[in-house]
């Protein structure tokens, strides 16, 4: 286990790797951005903004202690494949050691990168404004405007919020089955079917913060008008932890910026928020 600790800490929470359910794994990768770089400095952020964060709320009647360790940023080369390599590992790692892993990106590709050290059985509910089906952007096949196409390859993924692709993508969507859920569309757990097709199932929740409308979540990479509230998707969140066995999630694309946190204080909230979800469902 190639884990250390990092110098702060999610929630200001200092326990030990052992006793810990969860991994908080600050993954800063920042290669195949193709709009506003500056999502390695994301993970980071995120936690720094979490220490001004309350562990309870009154919404979810829960507090989050003592159950998650902050691994220090993981180092990321330059190369695509070699960073995907790196996360795969560490997420496997974390899996091999029997506990939960909880990505903070970075860019959105890192998703891909975790669904490698998972079985082909996992569920991938994938939030986010872009389609990301495309082939070889930038002639690469690993890029984060293709991370669904290659999560697809090996599990079921369900887009949820889409509102961003090309007329190319959505013909290519609709011939992989995937189901795709539109910024447009009825976002209510119900019709979106979550409970059928997610009960007894694994699940991994991906967040790319882009999904938000700009004015909840302004500090990301490639920002689109439009989109979801926080209240819509803790609604949607709620039902999808409910349902299924989640086995881990991600927070990605925060991309700090001057003067507003904004951001990374929602990606945050998530985190606390998904975490609340899962263990107050165990605990009844
Ligand atoms: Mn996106």
């Amino acid at each position: 286990m190639l884990l250390y600790e990092g110098t702060d800490s999610f929630l200001e929470e200092v326990i030990d790797f052992k006793k810990a359910k969860y991994v908080i794994l600050p993954v800063p990768m920042d290669i195949t951005t193709t709009y506003l770089k500056g999502t390695k400095f994301g993970p980071r952020s995120v936690i720094e903004a979490s220490r001004s964060l309350e562990n309870y709320d009154s919404e979810m009647d829960f507090e989050v202690r003592n159950v998650a360790f902050t691994a220090g940023e993981l180092e990321i080369p330059p190369e695509p494949s070699k960073a995907i390599e790196i996360v795969r590992k560490t997420v496997s790692d974390v899996l091999i050691e029997g506990k939960f892993p909880i990505l903070l990106g970075g860019e959105h590709t890192i998703t891909y990168g975790a669904s490698l050290a998972f079985d082909g059985d996992v569920i991938f509910v994938i939030f986010d404004a872009h389609a990301d089906f495309k082939k070889d952007v930038l002639s690469s096949p690993i890029n984060h405007a293709s991370n669904a196409r290659l999560i697809s390859k090996k599990n079921k993924a369900i887009l949820i919020g889409i509102r961003s692709l090309s007329l190319e993508d959505k013909a290519e969507l609709e011939k992989s089955k995937i189901q795709v859920v539109y910024s447009n569309d009825s976002l209510e757990p119900n019709a979106i079917g979550l409970k059928s097709a997610l009960t007894g199932k694994k699940v991994y929740i991906s967040i790319d913060m882009d999904v938000f409308d700009p004015a909840f979540a302004p500090g990301v990479g490639t920002p689109q008008p439009g989109g979801l509230s926080y209240s819509t998707v803790k609604k949607i969140l709620e039902t999808i932890v409910a349902s299924a066995e989640l086995v881990g999630f991600d927070v990605t694309e925060t991309r700090p910026i001057a003067d507003n946190n904004i951001t990374e204080i929602l990606a945050a909230k998530l985190v606390i928020d998904i975490i609340a979800l899962n263990e107050k469902k165990k605990k009844s």
